[in-house]
């Protein structure tokens, strides 16, 4: 005779798993149905059905007109934009309106926020974005990225400049991203760990797939752009003859920041993204960049730094402000830094130190 009631536990955990949907998950984290646990519940839907539009656009991409290639404009940043720059870009705006719970939205794409006045008068949050990271990943069918933040909005912003915003990493309420890769999945994390999730394209939902990630205290995985060796400071490339000398290390650069964290969240290592000759402020944004994932990072119990300060802890003078990276395992992190600590201190007592 068949076992039923061992079939019947198998059957009620796939059904709890398959009932773990994002916005359930947010409300069981906060432990409440308050104001603000509603919110943010909501507005992870919103994020959520955003990142299924964009993902179905991308699973189709190749085959749609008008999906791949240039727009042929130039955003902010002086990069070059793509159709799916502009597409996810404004998706994220569509998903908001009549939500009345973003009343501003930035992102790497506009130069200045975008408000939804009809939101303003009770939404009171802002949401940061970078609406597809890793750009160059598109037109080759490579795995993308979204990035996420939510702050509060402080103070009136009667000029429309959204001063509040240049406030350091530790004021985000949240913060997350969305992998577009073999599955679609979203992590974020409303400051009670880091939780990823799956989207079931059977059910058309987000389902839990890791509670509470924990990053490895080291990896093997080191991951950055060593083309630009001959554009970094030396204490870098101190670094980089390190672990080219040392045996357990292994590269990984995919050209998309989220996968290259996602592999690091789960498996440990370092992403570095330094100043450059060109760019002494690295290339990433800090607002919409790299303090969301700071934030996730610190929830995992790893670290992030730009190498003198932790992300979190930086101040961003204008709303596309960069910062140099080093992001990943606390140990990992922490040998990186040893490699910029001793060349500082090698400067300041004008030392050679052997290495
Ligand atoms: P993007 O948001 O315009 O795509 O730029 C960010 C991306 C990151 O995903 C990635 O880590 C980095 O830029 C790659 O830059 P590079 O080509 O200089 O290595
Ligand atoms: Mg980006």
């Amino acid at each position: 005779m068949a076992d039923t009631s061992s079939q019947s536990v198998a059957h009620d955990r796939t059904l709890d798993r398959d009932c773990t949907t994002l916005s359930r998950h947010v409300l069981q984290e906060l432990q409440s149905f308050s104001m603000e646990a509603q919110d943010l519940s909501a507005i992870m839907n919103r994020i959520a059905l955003a990142a299924k539009l964009i993902s179905r656009r991308m699973s189709r991409a190749g085959l749609v007109e008008g999906a791949l290639g240039f727009t042929g404009n130039v955003n902010v940043q002086g990069e070059s934009v793509k159709k799916m720059d502009v597409y996810a870009n404004d998706v994220f705006i569509s998903v908001f309106k009549q939500s009345g719970l973003v009343c501003r939205l930035a992102s790497e794409e506009m130069e200045k926020p975008y408000y939804i006045p009809e939101n303003c008068p009770i939404g009171r949050y802002t949401l940061l974005y970078d609406p597809i990271d890793g750009s160059s990943n598109i037109d080759v069918n490579l795995n993308l990225g979204s990035i996420f933040s939510i702050r509060k909005q402080e103070g009136n912003d009667i000029d429309g400049e959204a001063r509040d915003l240049l406030q350091n990493g530790r004021k985000q309420i949240a913060a997350g991203y969305i992998l577009y890769g073999p599955s679609t999945m979203l992590v974020y994390s409303i400051g009670t760990g880091v939780h990823s999730f799956v989207l079931d394209p059977s059910l058309g939902e987000f389902i839990l797939s890791s509670a509470n990630i924990q990053v490895p205290e080291h990896g093997p995985v080191y991951s950055t752009n060593e083309g630009n060796f001959w554009q970094w400071e030396e204490s870098i490339r101190d670094y980089i003859r390190y672990v080219h000398r040392h045996e357990g290390y292994t590269a990984r650069y995919s050209g998309a920041l989220v996968g290259d964290f996602h592999r690091i969240l789960f498996q440990g290592g370092v992403f570095l993204y330094p100043g450059t000759l060109r760019k002494p402020e690295g290339k990433l944004r800090l607002l919409y960049e790299s303090a969301p994932l700071a934030f996730l990072m610190e929830q995992a119990g790893g670290a992030a730094s730009t190498g003198d300060a932790e992300i979190l802890d930086v101040l961003p003078e204008k709303l596309h402000s960069r910062a140099p990276l080093i992001i990943g395992s606390k140990e990992d992190v922490a040998l990186v830094k040893s490699f910029i600590q001793d060349r500082a201190r090698e400067s300041r007592e004008g030392l050679q130190i052997a290495r």
